[in-house]
């Protein structure tokens, strides 16, 4: 039995305007919600401290390195480590990082209880697009700000068991998923902030946006015999409206709790850890049902 109470705390909308300082007071009062309910573990979205500025066309650097952050944690953010780590709470954090050597990427990472980061991801699949597309109906500028992951998907030993990061669109990849199920993973974290509506297909609306929400986590839950905990920003931030829908779902890929709103929310499960086992050890003992030898094409093309 090796029980962890883990929160989801889904952000409501950031404006363009807001501050980092602003973000931070809403997530603390997450962070002592989380405390009253006994969390071990919170898990905040992607790009967590600012709105979603990949929407927003920008030529110069100056400007795009404004919501990066250069260091973590930093004056922003250190009351929320610092508030974390006296509480004996762990915290994974979305946030646009820029590495000493000048390079950007959309990075997640996870803490211990005592606050010191024992994990970082930085986003692999980058959704969206380079130069200014004028037949969308908003930008999505991810491959324009950042590069893509250079860590891979690596798992972590901590709190007692095997975690995983991805962020956003990662999740729609089962490859994302497997290399971590591979690894044993026990627990995948991730942050998302995805649009309500499809800026090249205008039909697609947030019902399906959530529908293919669950249905990727679900599925990359079940078949990896992970639990998977998938936060949202979500709201309209300066007319752009983000799905909610955060996520905590089990090994069986089954729904333990779904946010209702687009604000601020947190979600909290006590799950065992221990539950991963039986998949692991049966339908998904992959090193006896797995048949690699016809899986080239995968990593080949
Ligand atoms: N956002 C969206 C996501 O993957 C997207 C982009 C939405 C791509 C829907 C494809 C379909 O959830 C981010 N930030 O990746």
């Amino acid at each position: 039995m090796r029980k962890l109470t883990v929160a989801a705390a889904q952000l409501g909308p950031i404006q363009k305007a807001e501050s980092r300082e602003v973000v931070v007071k809403r997530m603390l009062a997450l962070l002592d919600d989380a405390r009253g309910k006994g969390a071990d573990l919170v898990v905040y979205p992607e790009l967590a401290l600012t709105t979603f500025f990949p929407r927003w066309y920008m030529t110069d650097q100056t400007e795009v390195d404004t919501w990066f952050e250069s260091e973590m944690p930093n004056a922003a953010t250190q009351p929320l480590f610092d508030a974390a780590a006296k509480a004996n709470i762990a915290l994974s954090i979305g946030y646009a990082e820029l590495t000493p050597d000048g390079h950007h990427f959309n990075t997640q990472i996870l803490t211990d209880k005592t606050g010191k980061i024992v994990g970082k991801y930085r986003k692999v699949h980058l959704p969206g697009h380079v130069e200014f597309d004028t037949e969308r109906a908003f930008q999505h500028l991810e491959k324009r700000y950042f590069e893509p992951g250079d860590l891979g998907f690596p798992v972590f030993r901590a709190l007692g068991g095997i975690f995983g990061m991805m962020v956003c669109n990662d999740r729609r990849w089962p490859e994302s998923y497997r290399v971590m199920g591979l690894q044993g993973v026990e627990m995948i974290v991730l942050g998302y902030n995805t649009p309500s509506v499809n800026s090249q297909k205008s039909v697609e609306g947030p019902e399906q946006r959530l529908f293919h929400n669950r249905l990727s986590v679900q599925a990359g839950a079940y078949q990896n015999s992970t639990f998977v905990v998938a936060v949202a920003k979500a709201g309209d931030e300066d007319g752009h409206p983000l799905i909610g829908g955060s996520l905590i779902v089990d090994p069986n890929g089954v729904i333990l709790a779904e946010a209702k709103t687009e604000g601020d929310e947190l979600l909290v499960a006590t799950v065992d850890l221990d539950d991963t086992k039986f998949g692991k050890d049966t339908i998904f003992d992959f090193k006896r049902h797995r048949r690699i030898e016809h899986y080239g094409r995968i990593t080949s093309q």
